[in-house]
């Protein structure tokens, strides 16, 4: 593990070892990079990605916390929450037994801005880095009150052609369609992607597969139970709206990420710890 920081004086924290390559900006504990050995990189970042203190990166895998989407009453606090552009700390760095490399990030109860989140809370993340990753999002209520707690691995997945994926796992299941105004839609069959995509599938506990028959892989996303799974495609307006998405960039990537993003938020009880757990894997 190295730490290298840019003419931005942004930190990033660079793992290699005999499984793969990764990198993650201490801003967010944010995943930017992961390379499994003799494949090629599983996570999309946009070309046009700025790294620059306090905004958000396109790409890797943003953590956001302790909501999802717009603040439902704070018009201007930051869309899905602040956790992705406060400077976290690395508490550990640890090699496995296996050959992996497991770091432990918090992020400070100074950088949670008091007029957002006056609760005694901590976040820490640990991300295990091999042939597969994981990422547990750990957030631990020191408070004397309950929290309810909106949040999302938001990862972006890197595809050849995203007219050319179809997501497996998600059939039957109940989904907002935030496209169209958050109507509650069932599944038919794979997902695929035609336009712009937003859905917050509900309570979707199987695995689900990224199949790339271009790049002649499929990625899988295992996830525990309790968390719903956003899937995500900005397509042509949309990403030209965003500004930082790059030329063509919404062809190359689609979001698919382990969420608490609407009815299934977490209330946290006084001293309880609540664990968001995703792996992905190859095949
Ligand atoms: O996860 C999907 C989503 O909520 C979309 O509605 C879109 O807003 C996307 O997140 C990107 O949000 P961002 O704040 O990163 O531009």
């Amino acid at each position: 593990v190295s730490f290298c920081q840019d003419s931005n004086g942004f930190i990033h924290v660079d793992v290699n070892n005999p499984w793969a390559s990764a990198r993650i900006a201490l801003q967010g504990a944010q995943l930017t990079s992961w390379v499994p050995k003799g494949e090629e990189p599983v996570i999309w970042l946009s070309k046009e990605a700025s790294f620059l203190k306090g905004k958000s990166i396109r790409g890797g895998a943003p953590v956001c916390w302790p909501w999802f989407g717009p603040h439902e009453s704070q018009g201007d606090f930051p869309a899905h929450g602040f956790a992705r552009t406060a400077l976290w700390e690395i508490l550990r760095v640890e090699t496995q037994t296996d050959g992996t490399t497991q770091l432990t990030f918090l992020l400070p109860e100074t950088a949670f801005p008091k007029n957002q989140w006056p609760y005694a809370t901590t976040l820490k993340s640990h991300i295990t880095i091999g042939s597969h990753l994981e990422v547990d999002l750990v957030t631990h209520n020191l408070g004397s009150q309950p929290i309810i707690i909106g949040q999302a691995l938001h990862t972006y997945f890197r595809v050849e052609d995203v007219r050319t994926v179809r997501l497996l796992g998600l059939e039957e299941c109940i989904y907002l369609d935030k496209v169209e105004g958050g109507d509650r839609k069932v599944q038919k069959g794979s997902v695929n992607f035609t336009q712009e995509t937003d859905r917050i599938y509900l309570g979707a506990t199987q695995d689900i597969l990224i199949e790339d028959p271009l790049m002649k892989r499929q990625i899988r996303i295992t996830k525990n139970g309790s968390a719903s799974t956003v899937v995500w495609n900005p397509w042509i307006e949309k990403s030209a709206k965003l500004g930082d998405m790059g030329e063509e960039g919404y062809l190359h990537m689609v979001c698919v990420e382990n969420a608490n993003a609407a009815e299934d938020m977490i209330t946290l009880a006084p001293g309880a710890e609540h664990h968001l757990w995703v792996r992905y894997s190859i095949l």
